[in-house]
Order: structure tokens, then sequence, then C-alpha cells
């Protein structure tokens, strides 16, 4: 059975990947599993029929079924399981791999939400400055700790994964900040993701739904 997720209907990123949606289509381009999507106005998330899919209100989900998760961090962790491709066969590389996942989600991506909705919600404050200051240095500590681990490796724990596909975009999140670009080996690893041929098709799907919205 094609699963089915839920993206926006019209990106206020203007389709350039950074929405949740486009974890699910990757890790689901990896692994060759062709998927369904089901798009979602801004209204439409906060709906019932909506909420019933993830109680957040928000985007993505996933639909097998009578399974119905939601949760970008959960999706992946579910693909990786169901599929060849995204986690390693062996038991203990696996959970190394989980660690990154776990990690890419709770530990390096929440200041750079925080430095995001700062650029959004914060521009008339008279603090902006400083707290601004405040997360990017957060957000170096972090990546200062993630440039040493991945060093000269190509990805972050032996063979390309599920992990890398989270880390990659969440480093993404900083595109035009030129922070990550302070890491040589960082900037490298992000371009190496993209350079994925599954990526580049997810990331084409998902620009063609902005693009779609766009001209009607
Ligand atoms: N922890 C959840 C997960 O990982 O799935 C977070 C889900 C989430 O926040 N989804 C966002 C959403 O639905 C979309 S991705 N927001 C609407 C709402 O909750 O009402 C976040 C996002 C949105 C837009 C941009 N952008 O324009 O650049 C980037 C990221």
């Amino acid at each position: 059975m094609k699963p089915t997720i839920t993206a926006f209907e019209c990106s206020p990123d203007e389709g350039q990947g950074l929405a949740r949606d486009m974890r699910v289509r990757w890790a689901f381009e990896e692994v060759g599993q062709p998927y369904d999507v089901r798009l979602i106005s801004m209204k439409g998330l906060k709906e019932p029929e909506h909420r019933l899919r993830n109680p957040f209100g928000s985007i993505p989900t996933y639909e097998e079924g009578d399974l119905v998760l939601f949760e970008s961090g959960a999706i992946i962790l579910h693909i990786a399981e169901q599929h060849e491709g995204l986690f390693p066969n062996d038991v203990n590389a696996r959970a190394r791999v989980i660690t990154w996942l776990f990690a890419a989600l709770n530990t390096v991506e929440p200041p750079i939400v925080e430095w995001e909705m700062a650029q959004y919600f914060e521009k008339d404050k008279s603090w902006r400055d400083e707290h601004k200051a405040i997360i990017e240095r957060n957000i170096r500590s972090r990546l200062d700790d993630l440039s040493k681990r991945l060093g000269d490796a190509d990805w972050i724990d032996g063979d390309f994964s599920a992990a890398d596909i989270l880390l990659v975009l969440v480093l993404r999140r900083l595109d035009g900040s030129g922070i990550v670009e302070e890491y040589s080996n960082l900037a490298a690893y992000v371009s190496r993701g993209k350079e994925r041929a599954a990526y580049k098709r997810a990331f084409e799907a998902q620009l063609a739904v902005f693009e779609a919205a766009s001209a009607s």
C-alpha cells in the first residue's frame, strides 16, 4: 500500500525544501518507496480532520492503512525500519544511527529553530540583537561539536543513513545565515547530501507543489 503524507498547500519557504515534509520525501526517495501527498492549507492544519492525524495541527504526517503517524523523526524512523537502506543491519550501528536521529532533533535543531523564530517574530524588538547573539553562540557551540565529530568523514556514522537526512536538513535551516559556511566540513556535508539523486527528486517534488500553487 502506498503511504500518504501531508505537506503545505503553499509552503512559506516558497519551495526551498525547508518545511519538514522534505525529510519524509527524501527518505522515501532513498528507499524507492512511492508515496502520495495530501496538501493542506494553513487553515486546514487546525481543523479536526487534520488534528486526527496530528493533534498539534502540523505537517508532516504519514498514513498507511490503519497506521497514522506524526513527528518527522518518528516517520523517518518508521520508514527506515520498513525498508533497506537507511539503517545499518548491525544492531549496535543501528542504535548509534538512532542516537543521531535524536541528536539532530533534540540537540542540534532547537537553537536553529529559535534562530528562525527570532527572524520572524523579533524584528521590531529592542533586545533583538542581544538575543540573536545569544542564539548564534548556542548554534555555534553545537556546530563546533558536530564539526569535530564529523571530521573528514562523508556521513555522520558509517554509511549514509537516516541520521544524515535529518542532520543535513536541520543544517539547511541555517541557509543564508553564513554560519554553516564557517565550518568547511559541515558545508561540504550539506552539499554532499544535496547532491544525492534522492534528495534532488524530493526537492523537485516539493518545489513543484509551490510552483503549481503560485501559477493557479
Ligand atoms: N516536531 C514536528 C516534526 O518534526 O514533525 C514539527 C512539525 C512542524 O513544526 N511543522 C511545521 C508546521 O506544520 C512545518 S515545518 N507548521 C504550521 C503549524 O504548526 O501551524 C516548519 C517550517 C515551516 C516553514 C518553513 N519555512 O518557510 O522556511 C520552515 C520550516
